[in-house]
């Protein structure tokens, strides 16, 4: 009998906690899981589970199916079945089993990190036989499965009110009453989940800010560990409050369980990168837009997973000999975080420049103020300054840039003399900073009507005849020059 309000297909661990959310909420959910020992184990082990976990009665709205033919039965009509299986291939494989199992206007929905061309490829798949696709963006790890994620759904709009219910209903909530959700329709096909990996790219830099700033405080400051722990906690009273800054206040708190001293100085300083922030920027370089600073992050990641080679460079290579800070260590402290919030900014920036540009190219309608509002709370960038994003896009829905808006433009002014002397800081000691440095070269160069571009063009008509526009011509009017024979010298 067709009795669950939704099904789930995928028991790893954002899968099973999804599922737990939803029967939380009130909805009956049917899961499946390829290995049916996962299933069995999981539905078998609800009974057990801590009460903080499972809310008494959850149990009997979660049940398990050994196939996809009864798991489908058993779906109300018209059905909605998640997938939360690894991104890829294994989605593909799961949509080609349930469609011939599925009637015209069933409903499936990946919420999986899939790669937004293969969203839009199965959103059109899907259509063609009948079926209502939705690709959904899901952050904020495991903890956020569970108790309140941030939900970014796109694909076949005609789905959406069949589902916005239950993903409204387990979303992270924000708001002074606590009532509004971080989940909204974005758009067509891939919209949903290029919104995450915009996300993803964004978190990627927001990251890299926080650890340069470290970085410029220890070197420069020599501030402990625990100086640290208070630079951020003040920090996130301020403008800069956020999930990010307040994990990393708590990190310079934990002490080493296996030696002495604090974890973090016992950390390898290599990182890894799965691959969203990378989409990200592969995907600026083909829409042609500065996306710099999540694609220096992106570097950052790469030069540091060079370790074995960068010790070896360390013998051979100096940088500035006896450089030293002298100025006011408490002006510097709020120089850096002035720094850091400028640095953001213009991230956010990008980022919005690069979601703009993609619904242009694939012809989605974007909401930039409902996406703020989507990742205001369950993920990983949430912040107070998503809040004051929302509201530069609500005052004006077409803001051509973030840094146009009256608000961040009186933020960046001032906190300008402070940026500049963080960055010459930094250089005269020679430390690394790729993302804050991506950050102010970005606005120095968004903020000159002219830029030298003008001798690229000329460079490019000299050695092979790209031709050039003139400034007193019609833009479009194409000019060559015979350089070699105009040649004055
Ligand atoms: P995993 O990404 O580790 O995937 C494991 C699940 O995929 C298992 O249920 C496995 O079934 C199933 N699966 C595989 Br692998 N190949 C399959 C196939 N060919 N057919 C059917 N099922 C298959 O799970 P996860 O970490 O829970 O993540 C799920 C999705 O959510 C991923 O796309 C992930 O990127 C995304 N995500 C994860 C997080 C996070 O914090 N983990 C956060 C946000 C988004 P089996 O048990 O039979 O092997």
């Amino acid at each position: 009998m067709a009795t669950h309000d939704i099904g789930l297909i995928g028991l790893a661990v954002m899968g099973q906690n999804l599922v737990l959310n939803m029967a939380n909420h009130g909805f009956s959910v049917a899961v499946y899981n390829r290995t049916t020992q996962t299933t069995d184990e999981f539905v078998g082990g609800l009974k057990n589970e801590p009460q903080d976990k499972v809310w008494a009665g959850t149990p009997d709205r979660i049940q398990g199916y050994h196939t996809l033919e009864e798991f489908v039965k058993s779906l109300k009509r018209p059905r909605r079945m998640m997938i939360m299986v690894k991104a890829g291939a294994p989605v593909d494989a799961v949509i080609e089993q349930l469609k011939p199992l599925l009637e015209p206007g069933d409903i499936i929905i990946d919420g999986g990190n899939s790669y937004f061309p293969d969203t839009n490829r199965r959103d059109a798949d899907l259509r063609k036989a009948g079926l209502r696709f939705i690709g959904t963006g899901v952050s904020g790890g495991e903890e956020g499965a569970l108790k309140g994620p941030s939900i970014m759904p796109g694909g076949h709009h005609d789905a959406w009110p069949f589902v916005k219910d239950i993903f409204q209903a387990i979303s992270a909530k924000v708001g002074p009453n606590n009532d509004i959700p971080c989940c909204d329709w974005v758009g067509d096909a891939g919209a949903g989940q290029y919104v995450k990996m915009v996300h993803n790219g964004i978190e990627y830099g927001d990251m890299q800010l926080i650890c340069e700033a470290y970085l410029i405080l220890k070197e420069t400051l020599g501030l402990t560990n625990n100086e640290l722990h208070q630079v951020f906690k003040e920090w996130n009273e301020t403008e800069l409050e956020s999930y990010l800054i307040e994990i990393t206040r708590d990190i310079f708190t934990v002490k080493d369980s296996l030696g002495s001293g604090d974890l973090i100085d016992k950390i390898l300083d290599t990182a890894g990168q799965k691959g969203t922030g990378k989409w990200m920027s592969q995907h600026a370089l083909d829409l042609g837009v500065p996306t710099t600073l999540i694609t220096e992050a992106v570097y950052a990641r790469c030069l540091s997973a060079q370790k074995d080679e960068r010790v070896r460079a360390e013998t051979v290579l100096a940088g500035p000999k006896d450089a030293k800070f002298t100025g006011d260590k408490k002006q510097f402290i709020e120089d850096v975080k002035q720094a850091l919030y400028a640095s953001k900014l213009c991230s956010y920036a990008q980022g919005y420049v690069q979601l703009n540009a993609a619904a242009k190219e694939f012809g989605w309608k974007l909401n930039n103020g409902n996406i703020a509002l989507l990742w205001r709370g369950g993920c990983i960038i949430r912040s107070r300054f998503l809040g004051d994003i929302k509201a530069a896009f609500d005052k004006n829905p077409d803001l051509e840039n973030l840094l146009l808006d009256d608000f961040f433009k009186a933020a960046i002014e001032k906190a300008q003399p402070s940026w500049r002397r963080v960055l010459s800081t930094a250089i005269q000691l020679g430390l690394p900073t790729p993302v804050f440095s991506a950050a102010l070269n970005y606005f120095d160069g968004y903020r000159r009507g002219r830029l030298p571009a003008n001798l690229l063009q000329a460079q490019r008509d000299y050695f092979g005849a790209h031709t050039y526009e003139r400034l007193d011509k019609n833009r479009g009017e194409m000019f060559h020059t015979d350089w070699i024979r105009e040649r004055t010298l």
